[in-house]
């Protein structure tokens, strides 16, 4: 018998085309679970069946374990071996058996939160991707699906509540102040969907009645204290629950649907089946202490997770590198979903940002990738900006180009097909294409290839008539240096500005070759276009236009998005020539803020969107060499100049009543949100009383919103009111670890020229933790996200996020390998920030024991 060994030191790269089918099936998984907190011991029984004719050993996947004992129909069996930490079984000439394997694990010292572990006292687990060979052998491959009966024993005080997925089917008492729970899941699921919690939890209690009029018992589970605050989450899940019938016609299948929130958990929720374990960031809100954003995100996490349970979990996927196949097509559903709950045009606004700001960088960096990856060494490392949000992105165009009712059919089509199984992209995209009736063979590319396409546009004229040429060119990515032309929906409009009211009206054309020509119609002068309205497409459009015409759209478009597309470009425009040291009077700027700001009183939180500049690192995306220091000089003094030459419209906003916090309609939203955008852009200013308002804002807030908005504009400063705001909130929240979150973020988040030096001294502070992911990511992903910080010159931000990976990565190398890919970034800076950035991943590279996670990350950055 060899030790389980841990992690090879050279990483294997595993491939998409060597998907083989597995050799067993494994039909039944019996789990028996002795709870401890430092030891638990794990009794499974796998009935196992051949698939091939000949014999085959069965190989089941392990992940620091040692088998206690193995047997074999009843008797104890020798016939296995190790190889590395995997054990292989040989049953001989046997087609089917009993495989029963004992383990020991130890949910205390599970620093990595992946398998079993210990969060607050509670026992849960984490089983995606290949998270379940940490609690016993096992095929733990996607396309083995069991139904599990799960027996969990353990003391009665300490692990009052017993849950796994499905339903329960008895419960009793033990010995020793025992006790016991036998659950079922008649579903049968892959390994990764499997879930077990263990501890003093209470329960938000609520019922749903399905389309067919059956009754489900709903279940919130959370610390005791945190009850008060699951309410948003709870009317979340009947509103996803309503809406999957409605727009979708699927329907819940159990009789019981539980969540639980944890404290520490690397990502934001899971979709186990019956029992989806969340971050409590995504669970728990009041006013109080959550804001705006943070209600939204709760509603949006926790529809997400309910949506994977047809899009994940009656059909799932067949192999890792078809990840997008339920990510991406479930992240589409979820924003359809919020788009249908809040504003559909800000909704958008919102997830086109985030594609913008994570997405597109990913995709033009050595991490680029297409939603369907080819090879990987570590999965976990692929649960990206791509493969969810591209990746929604992707099916969002299918939908677009047949439309709402032949998407429909599509879908219908997939789930009717492919229930039950474990299914592939190429699955569902054939699925659309019978289903749908659409040619969707060009389409495929998307699946195949990295890169955001960009569309070179042109304008010509020939005797009146306008046609629109478009260029499509697809970048060189690691791995494939050449590419084809997509196919995509482009929605476009255009307008005569001469008041002559010629247009062409919203047109949807689907282009499709490197280059293509789009007739206009007849326009007396140069029109307005109206272009990826909505953004149909996830490209990157290339197209000179006048200031005065991006003013005219920002004031005039019919499509809400393309209203804000079109004053972002112009801020982009001038942000960008200011940087280049271009001189560029901003008064086309500041007359098109003005001109939206007198349209809030119709729709607050489009204006406050519509009139938020770009973020730093969007405007050095558009850069050939960043120049951090001079984008965040002109980002500041164009905010300031706005700030001052609208002063009295920013007056004016805030000096209206805050709508009450415990308001959460659209309009409270947007009022508040108006608020903050105003509060930031007046302190830009740096005018006498900027502290004091702000101080007066954090100190009159009777909501989190409004006092995080205060809070984070303060420190941006170095007034008097700042330290003081920052201690009266730490004060009030530190035993509130979501809220003191906050705190280490909007510290980091700071333009002050000594941010990094903070956020060092920050991660010495009591309340600082490597072990709780939420922490981590306050304070070191908000430094990576704060361009001109994480970039300072003389390299200090490097350093302080490498030596966080390596101080991280023995610990919990999932979340440590995701602060690598901004120090990936460096080929678009200076050289001496090139040279830093890449001595600072040679030295991670350098540390003996290095994860499969950190070093895949670390070794493709530098490429
Ligand atoms: N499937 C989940 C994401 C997820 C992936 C891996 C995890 O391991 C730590 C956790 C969650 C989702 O899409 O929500
Ligand atoms: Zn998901």
């Amino acid at each position: 018998m060899t030790d389980a060994s841990s992690t090879p030191a050279i990483p294997v790269t595993i491939h998409r085309g060597d998907y083989r089918p597995p050799e067993w099936q494994v039909p039944d998984v019996a789990l028996d679970f002795a709870l401890g907190i430092e030891e638990t011991r794990v009794s499974a029984a796998l009935s196992v069946q051949r698939t091939t004719d000949g014999p085959a050993p069965l190989l089941l996947r392990g992940d620091g374990l040692t088998p206690a004992a193995v047997r074999v129909d009843g008797e104890v069996w020798n016939d296995w071996r190790m190889d590395g930490s995997d054990l292989i079984v040989d049953l001989g000439e046997r087609t089917a058996a009993v495989v029963e394997i004992d383990t020991v694990v130890n949910p205390a010292a599970n620093t990595q939160l992946m398998g079993l572990y210990a969060s607050n006292d509670m026992l849960c687990t984490q089983c995606e991707a290949e998270g379940f060979r940490r609690i016993t052998f096992h095929p733990d491959r996607p396309d083995v699906l069991s139904r599990y009966r799960v027996r969990m024993a353990g003391d009665k005080t300490r692990f009052p509540i017993l849950l796994s997925n499905g339903n329960c089917i008895d419960r009793g008492e033990g010995d020793g102040g025992t006790h016991w729970a036998l659950w079922e899941d008649p579903w049968p699921k892959p390994s990764y969907l499997f879930a077990l919690v263990a501890g003093d939890l209470v329960a938000n209690r609520d019922s749903f009645t399905t389309m067919s009029g059956r009754t489900v018992e709903l279940g919130i589970w959370v610390r005791a204290g945190d009850e008060d605050r699951t309410g948003h989450a709870m009317q979340a899940l009947k509103n996803s629950m309503r809406w999957d019938e409605e727009v979708y016609g699927r329907e819940y299948d159990l009789d019981l649907f539980n969540i639980v929130a944890v404290g520490d958990f690397n990502m934001g929720a899971m979709e186990n089946k019956g029992l989806n374990i969340f971050n409590t960031r995504y669970i728990l809100a009041d006013p109080d202490t959550a804001t705006d954003m943070d209600y939204d995100g709760v509603e949006g996490v926790v529809a997400h997770e309910y949506f994977h349970n047809w899009s994940g979990n009656r059909v799932t996927c067949r192999d890792w590198f078809q990840l997008s196949l339920k990510e991406g097509f479930t992240v589409y559903r979820d924003q359809c979903f919020s788009a249908d709950m809040g504003s559909a045009a800000v909704k958008r606004i919102e997830d086109v940002r985030l594609l913008r700001a994570a997405q597109f960088p990913e995709d033009a960096g050595p991490l680029a990738h297409p939603i369907r990856p080819d090879s990987f060494q570590e999965i976990s490392n692929f649960y990206t900006a791509t493969v969810y949000n591209k990746g929604a992105e992707i099916i969002r165009m299918m939908a677009t180009m047949v439309g709402p009712e032949r998407f429909r059919k599509g879908t219908d089509l997939y789930f009717e097909r492919h229930d039950g199984e474990a299914a592939t992209c190429e699955d569902f995209v054939r699925a659309i294409e019978d289903g749908a009736g659409i040619d969707l063979q060009q389409f495929r590319r998307w699946y195949e290839q990295a890169g955001t396409p960009r569309l070179k546009l042109s304008l010509v004229e020939e005797a009146g008539q306008w046609s629109l040429d478009i260029v499509q060119t697809v970048p060189p990515t690691p791995g494939q240096p050449e590419k084809q032309p997509m196919m995509m929906p482009l929605r476009l409009a255009a307008f005569a500005m001469d008041g002559s009211g010629a247009h062409l009206a919203d047109t949807l054309v689907t282009i499709s070759g490197a280059t293509q020509r789009i007739a206009l119609g007849r326009f007396a002068v140069r029109p307005a276009l109206s272009v990826n309205r909505g953004f149909s497409a996830p490209v990157i459009v290339d197209f000179a236009r006048a200031p005065g015409e991006l003013a005219w759209l920002a004031a005039h478009d019919d499509d809400p998005f393309a209203r804000y597309e079109a004053l972002q470009q112009l801020m982009l425009d001038t942000l960008v020539a200011a940087v280049s040291g271009k001189d560029r009077d901003p008064q086309t700027v500041i007359d098109a803020v003005a001109q939206t700001l007198s349209g809030r009183a119709a729709d607050p939180a489009f204006v406050a969107e519509a009139v938020l500049l770009p973020s730093e690192a969007f405007i050095g995306d558009q850069m050939l060499t960043v120049d951090p220091d001079a984008i965040r000089r002109e980002r500041l003094a164009l905010q300031a100049a706005i700030g001052a030459a609208l002063e009295s419209e920013w007056r004016a906003i805030l000096d209206g009543a805050a709508p009450p916090a415990t308001d959460l309609s659209r309009g409270a939203k947007g009022g508040r949100r108006l608020r903050g955008v105003a509060l930031a852009y007046l302190a830009a200013t740096g005018m006498d009383d900027a502290a004091a308002l702000a101080f007066r804002v954090f100190s009159q807030a009777d909501g989190m919103t409004e006092r995080q908005a205060a809070l984070a504009t303060l420190a941006h400063g170095d007034s008097d009111e700042r330290a003081h705001a920052l201690d009266i909130f730490y004060q009030r929240y530190r035993d509130n670890p979501l809220v003191l979150d906050k705190w280490f973020q909007v510290q980091a988040w700071s333009v002050r020229p000594d941010t990094v030096d903070a956020v060092r001294a920050l991660a010495q502070h009591p309340d600082f933790t490597l072990t709780n992911p939420n922490r981590v990511r306050a304070l070191y992903g908000a430094l990576t996200g704060n361009q001109a910080a994480f970039h300072q010159a003389d390299g200090a931000g490097y350093r302080l996020i490498a030596d966080l990976v390596i101080a991280l990565d023995p610990k919990n190398p999932q979340t440590a390998a995701r602060m690598i890919p901004p120090l990936g970034r460096w080929k678009r800076f200076d050289e001496r920030r090139q040279a830093l950035m890449k001595a600072e991943l040679e030295r991670i590279l350098a540390q003996p024991g290095l994860s499969r996670d950190t070093t895949e990350q670390a070794s493709k950055s530098l490429l």
